[in-house]
Parts: C-alpha cells; sequence; structure tokens
C-alpha cells in the first residue's frame, strides 16, 4: 500500500472542493490524442498568430523563449472525467501575446491549431486576464511529445481538450467557429464546474 506522506484529514477536504462535479482525482497524467503521437522538433516549431491583429507575428523556438515565462501552477480537467491537482507549467500568457500582435477590438474568438490538423475554438474572455498561456514546459522539463511538445495551448479552467497540444498557429477572428470536438459533440464552451461536456 502507498503511504501519501502528504495525507491530512483537512488537505483531502480541500482537494475534494477542487474536484468539479463528475470528476474523480487522478495523479497520473493520461495521453489522449487523436493519432499518433507527432514529434516536432523544436528547430522545426514556430507559433504563427495571425488574424485580426495589427502585426501578425511568427515566432521560432528561440525567439518565442525570449518572450516573458511565467511560472504556473493549476487544476486541469479532462472530459473523461480525470482531474489532477497543482499541475506545474510554465509558459508565455496570452495576454502578452495578445498585446504584441495588437489584437483588433473585432476580435471574439480566438482559433488554435495544431501539427496534426486539431483545432479547437476559445472566447476572448476565457483568455485575458491570466487564464491562458503557451506552455514550453512541465512538471520542471521539456514538455514531451505525448503531451503536445514543445509547446501545447493551456486553458486550465476549461476542459483539457481546449489546450491544444503540437500548436502551431493562433487566429483571432470575429465570428466563432467549432473545432475538431465541438463539431464532433464536445461541448462549445467545456467548463467543468458546469458540466459542459457534450452538446
Ligand atoms: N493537437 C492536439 N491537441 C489535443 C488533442 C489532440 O488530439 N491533438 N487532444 C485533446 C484532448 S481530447 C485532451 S483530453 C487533451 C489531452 O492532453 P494530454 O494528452 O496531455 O493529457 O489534449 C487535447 N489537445
Ligand atoms: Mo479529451
Amino acid at each position: 500500500m502507498l503511504i501519501n506522506k502528504g495525507f491530512s484529514p483537512k488537505r483531502e477536504q480541500g482537494d475534494k472542493s477542487r474536484i468539479p462535479p463528475g470528476q474523480y482525482k487522478t495523479d497520473d497524467f493520461p495521453v489522449l490524442s487523436l493519432g499518433p503521437t507527432p514529434h516536432v522538433d523544436t528547430k522545426d516549431w514556430s507559433l504563427r498568430v495571425e488574424g485580426l491583429v495589427e502585426k501578425p507575428q511568427k515566432w521560432n523556438w528561440d525567439e518565442f523563449a525570449k518572450l516573458p515565462h511565467e511560472d504556473v501552477v493549476r487544476d486541469i480537467h479532462c472530459v473523461t472525467k480525470w482531474s489532477k491537482l497543482d499541475s506545474r507549467w510554465r509558459g508565455v500568457s496570452l495576454d502578452y501575446i495578445m498585446k504584441e500582435v495588437g489584437v483588433k477590438s473585432e476580435a471574439k474568438f480566438l482559433i488554435a491549431y495544431s501539427d496534426d490538423g486539431y483545432s479547437t475554438n476559445i472566447p476572448l474572455e476565457d483568455i485575458v486576464g491570466g487564464k491562458a498561456w503557451i506552455a514550453t514546459s512541465y512538471d520542471e522539463s521539456t514538455i514531451t511529445d505525448e503531451h503536445g511538445g514543445p509547446a501545447r495551448l493551456l486553458i486550465p479552467h476549461l476542459y483539457f481538450w481546449k489546450s491544444a497540444k503540437w500548436v502551431a498557429k493562433l487566429e483571432f477572428v470575429a465570428s466563432d467557429a467549432p473545432g475538431f470536438w465541438e463539431v464532433r459533440g464536445y461541448h462549445n464552451h467545456g467548463d467543468p464546474w458546469k458540466e459542459e461536456r457534450y452538446s
């Protein structure tokens, strides 16, 4: 039997209040991908930011590494019902990226595109104000291929399918356009506290 050194009744109570309805707590980090895991080398990776922006940008890995990174510790929640508390990431905030490119006032949604053909849509109010990052590290190491390395979107307050792995392009648009899972019956928004699982 495993003895959890950190166990205390109080702590367990606190954890419970952090698990959204219908979810269970796991200490694993399950992998959920559409297809085979791509390997995206840092020398081939870039992030393009375009659409309704004043100054479209394309950062390669070395350029992106120079942008201000923040440490982020957040709970994450997958629609397949696992929740993982205090996951530790490092990344560049979408607030910073949006300021750099000058997102126009007509823009209302972000569509994120990945190297495996995946996409997902997020309203801007869910990415501004310290809610979303382009993560380049997990648990103090580089992000592994299966978890979306070298860089993935991280939007911890929404179900984890919104956190696009192997992210390659961010497009700011005026009208919403459902992404890969959203056209296949997943909820358009995906708030775990409201159990916005399927539409
Ligand atoms: N590019 C891409 N991003 C993706 C996926 C995918 O298949 N491709 N799967 C999504 C789904 S459904 C989930 S639950 C999470 C899983 O992330 P993980 O494998 O790191 O746990 O990634 C999301 N991001
Ligand atoms: Mo998922």
